[in-house]
């Protein structure tokens, strides 16, 4: 989002969490370009359960659009933390939507909401329209969090959207994700560093996309002349096992080779299958996903390669 904001010619001000850590490798190649990092990038401490110090960036900084990507993001940790998941991902939430309501200059606000909010659709696709009915305390606090941007947007007049993204990936996604932990596991072992993946329930159908091209359909988001909600989708769904094939596919090796299960990665409840019906964003923001799957995969294999041959001291 931030490369997407500073390539339009953006001034960021990005807020990060405290922690005795400094090490923020996403966001490393930004904060060591000297001609961006203290420029036109400016990194804030923050975090969402301090409003007081969120509300005095904001009073400060006065962003003309403000962008809500942060919040515990892992469904199957939620169950073992639900109550820190729904303190920052669902009172976050509202909690940034009160302080845009007290601003004198209000930014446009876009909130990432998630297709879990959907939980055991009667339908499938699933559009702006289909009911949520989560069924995983992430998807609970998420529900809270979309449904309190709307009303805030109908009843405060804010102008807030629900970006409702299915799941988006790219080499940069956290390694205890299905995708990322598959391919980093196909590099490795493809490298001769690693001999098995241990995973839980292959069951599960998702819809995959590519992440670039997510934030980019939230960006479209707040350049419209109404604010309104959004799926931002493939359309098209996809098992765990497609998922595997591509990822080893593009090493020339079996997955059923390598893979083991094990039921500690397994959920007590588990969203069974989503895809999601775009066309709306399609027709109002011109927007369509074009990463297809195996595409997707073998992206993310080639830069796991690289990341580990640069950690072995190969080429880079
Ligand atoms: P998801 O993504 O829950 O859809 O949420 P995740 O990659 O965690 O799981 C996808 C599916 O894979 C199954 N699975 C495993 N998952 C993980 N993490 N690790 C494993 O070892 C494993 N084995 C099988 C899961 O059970 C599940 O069915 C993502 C997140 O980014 C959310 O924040 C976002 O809102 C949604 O996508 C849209």
């Amino acid at each position: 989002m931030t490369e997407l904001l500073l390539s339009k010619g953006y001034t960021v001000h990005g807020l990060v969490r405290r922690t005795s850590s400094t090490v923020r490798t996403r966001l490393d190649p930004l904060f060591y370009d000297k001609e961006v990092y203290n420029h036109r990038l400016f990194l804030h401490y923050a975090d969402l359960n301090d409003s007081t110090t969120i509300r005095r960036v904001l009073a400060k900084t006065l962003p003309d659009e403000l962008y809500h990507l942060a919040g515990q993001s892992h469904v199957g940790a939620s169950f073992e933390i639900p109550e820190s998941t729904c303190e920052f991902t669902a009172m976050g939430t509202l909690k940034l939507l009160e302080i845009i309501r007290d601003l004198e200059k209000k930014p446009r606000f876009l909130h990432v909401s998630s297709s879990e909010i959907f939980g055991s659709p009667d339908h499938t696709p699933q559009n702006e329209q289909t009911p949520m009915r989560p069924i995983t305390p992430y998807g609970v606090a998420k529900a809270f969090a979309t449904q309190m941007v709307s009303v805030y947007r109908d009843s405060f007049g804010l102008f807030a959207c629900n970006a409702i993204c299915y799941n988006h990936e790219s080499p940069r996604r956290g390694e205890s994700f299905v995708t990322r932990k598959i391919t980093k596991a196909a590099a490795a072992i493809s490298m001769g560093l690693q001999d098995k993946l241990v995973l839980g329930s292959l069951d599960a159908q998702r819809d995959w996309g590519y992440a670039p091209e997510y934030v980019d359909a939230m960006w479209r988001m707040l350049q419209q002349s109404t604010a309104d909600d959004f799926v931002v989708a493939t359309g098209q769904s996809h098992s765990i096992e497609d998922f595997l094939v591509a990822a080893f596919r593009s090493i020339s090796l079996d997955w059923q080779d390598y893979v083991q299960y094990d039921a500690k990665y397994s959920r007590p409840a588990e969203v069974k299958r989503l895809a999601g019906d775009a066309s709306r964003a399609r027709e109002c923001l011109n927007w369509q996903a074009e990463t297809t799957l195996p595409q997707l995969a073998q992206l993310m294999v080639d830069a796991d390669r690289k990341s580990a041959e640069r950690d072995q001291g190969g080429p880079s």
